[in-house]
């Protein structure tokens, strides 16, 4: 069977990135294709309600630890998301392997430790990044009070995530309307699902 991966993730806080997701849903869903929203953390598992203790402060874990936790998320639902991928269904994925070094590395962790354990983790075929500048961020709100949500550690990962783009990636300016924003992504989406229709081998992080 032709592997048909249409894997796409979104990163940085409060730029949009849940609501544009939820979007890319419902029109990939409308155009006919398979398609789920998934996101990391996926705080359901038992690793998943570890880091939401942690990012909430009820915990507490060194910078390492959590950080393997975080990839040990992506991890268990590897299998999965390999199943699903396999099987022609698109998947839209809030937050991945760069959300991860990109944090890690923004508290001073080696970039090249933080990649070793994404290592075989399935390979995006398109990372949208919708770019906001840190200060924009803030001023929208709804920094609810989580571990990462103060501005002067936002632009430290801001700064991290430049390091991290590749070919895949597609930056997208965060504070154009949220119409234009989507309008931008529904295009750039459309034709990597059909390039992707016509055959395009999984691959793995980091290679
Ligand atoms: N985060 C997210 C990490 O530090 N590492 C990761 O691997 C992932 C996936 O968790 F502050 C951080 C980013 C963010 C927090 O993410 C929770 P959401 O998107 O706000 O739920």
């Amino acid at each position: 069977m032709p592997a048909i991966p249409q894997f796409l993730r979104f990163c940085l806080d409060r730029s949009g990135k849940t609501s544009q997701s939820s979007r890319l849903l419902s029109y990939l869903e409308g155009l006919g294709y398979p398609v789920e929203s998934w996101r990391f953390p996926d705080r359901n598992t038992g690793v998943g309600q570890m880091i939401s203790s942690y990012l909430s402060n009820k915990s507490q874990l060194d910078d390492h630890a959590i950080h393997l936790l975080f990839s040990a998320n992506r991890w268990e639902k590897r299998a999965l998301m390999e199943n699903k991928l396999r099987s022609g269904t698109t998947l839209i994925v809030d937050r991945y392997s760069y959300s991860g070094v990109a944090f890690s590395s923004a508290k001073g962790l080696d970039i090249e430790w933080c990649k070793a354990p994404e290592m075989g983790l399935l390979a995006p075929d398109l990372v949208l990044y919708l770019d906001i500048p840190p200060e924009n961020a803030a001023e929208r709100g709804g920094y609810g009070g989580e571990r990462y949500e103060q501005l002067e550690f936002q632009r430290k990962v801001a700064q991290s995530y430049q390091c991290l783009r590749d070919a895949s990636w597609k930056i997208i300016d965060g504070r154009l309307s949220v119409e234009e924003v989507e309008k931008q992504l529904r295009e750039i989406v459309i034709s990597c699902v059909m390039m992707c229709q016509k055959g395009k081998s999984l691959s793995q992080l980091w290679s």
